[in-house]
């Protein structure tokens, strides 16, 4: 597995490197991280992994600092799991001084998460479409944990069209239904189940869905009861949208999206799920 720094670097690495998938990650590496680099495994020729934890994502009072980091664990995990290359540059390799044109995203990135950290996304868009630019691969996984960002990359790479297609990964889930996360490290162990209690809202919604409610304002008002049932989650949002345009939906047409924030013991996480009318998996 090869270390790369610098950006000129990964260009020379990158010549001849036949189908190139890229796992765009901030490190701390999880089973969800994991979970793209074998996907970018089984359909790239080789795999390029970066890990910078990107501070133009990060509000003012956000954790960029406090991220957490572990360099040497990531590095052996993603060798084990069978990246090529591991991009790897310093804040200055990609943002010099003077650094100055921003990619905005647009009606997707207005509510939800771009709502609650304004800038976020400018942030997101910005590092994700120099690393395709950098790196330029054939793939690029994406996990549907960040549902919104997901979207908002497809619409950037379409928009923008950039020659890369946009695979998008399943979110994997601790048994206790918590969806992984590397902000998970902030929560004491005993109390990551408790924390599941945003997912389990969404499947008591899928529950009733499935049996035939179609209301959705009935569904909200079930999931916010079930939240409203563990004192630490303090709930930012939880909508129920259409899974394209991320607009609230007032009637469950065939298929929606459940997106979710809430605080847990002073730590952020996100959640999202499908809701199907009418069916019982997922
Ligand atoms: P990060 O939070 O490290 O996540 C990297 C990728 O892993 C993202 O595509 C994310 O959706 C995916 N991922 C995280 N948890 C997952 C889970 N439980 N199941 C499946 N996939 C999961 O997302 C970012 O970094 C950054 O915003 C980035 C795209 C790298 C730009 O800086």
């Amino acid at each position: 597995m090869k270390i790369v720094e610098r950006i000129a670097d990964l260009r020379a690495a990158r010549q001849g490197a036949g189908k190139v998938g890229l796992v765009p990650t901030m490190g701390f590496l999880h089973d969800g991280h994991l979970s793209l680099i074998r996907a970018a495994r089984s359909a790239s020729e080789t795999v390029v992994m970066s890990l910078f934890v990107n501070p133009t994502q990060f509000g003012p009072s956000e954790d960029f600092e406090a991220y957490p980091r572990d360099t040497p664990r990531d590095l052996d995990l993603a060798r084990e799991t069978g990246v090529d290359i591991v991009f790897m540059p310093s804040t200055g390799e990609v943002y010099p001084p003077g650094f100055d044109t921003w990619v905005e995203a647009g009606k997707l990135a207005e509510r939800w998460e771009g709502e609650h950290r304004p800038g976020h996304f400018r942030g997101v868009a910005t590092v994700v479409v120099k690393l395709l630019q950098i790196v330029q691969p054939d793939l690029a996984y994406f996990g549907e944990k960040d549902y919104q960002q997901l979207l908002i990359v497809k619409k950037m790479v379409a928009d923008l069209n950039l020659p890369v297609e946009i695979i998008p990964c399943p979110i994997v889930r601790e048994a206790s239904g918590l969806a992984l996360s590397s902000r998970n490290a902030y929560l004491a162990d005993d109390r990551r189940p408790r924390a599941a209690v945003l997912y389990r809202a969404m499947q008591r919604a899928q529950k009733l869905a499935s049996s035939g409610v179609d209301d959705v304002s009935l569904l909200i008002a079930e999931m916010k009861m079930v939240v409203g049932q563990e004192p630490a989650a303090h709930l930012e949002y939880l909508a129920v949208v259409d899974r394209d345009s991320l607009q609230p939906t007032g009637q469950l047409g065939v298929e929606a999206r459940i997106l979710g924030a809430m605080g847990f013991d002073g730590v952020r996480l996100i959640d999202n799920a499908p809701l199907r009318l009418g069916t019982d998996d997922d």
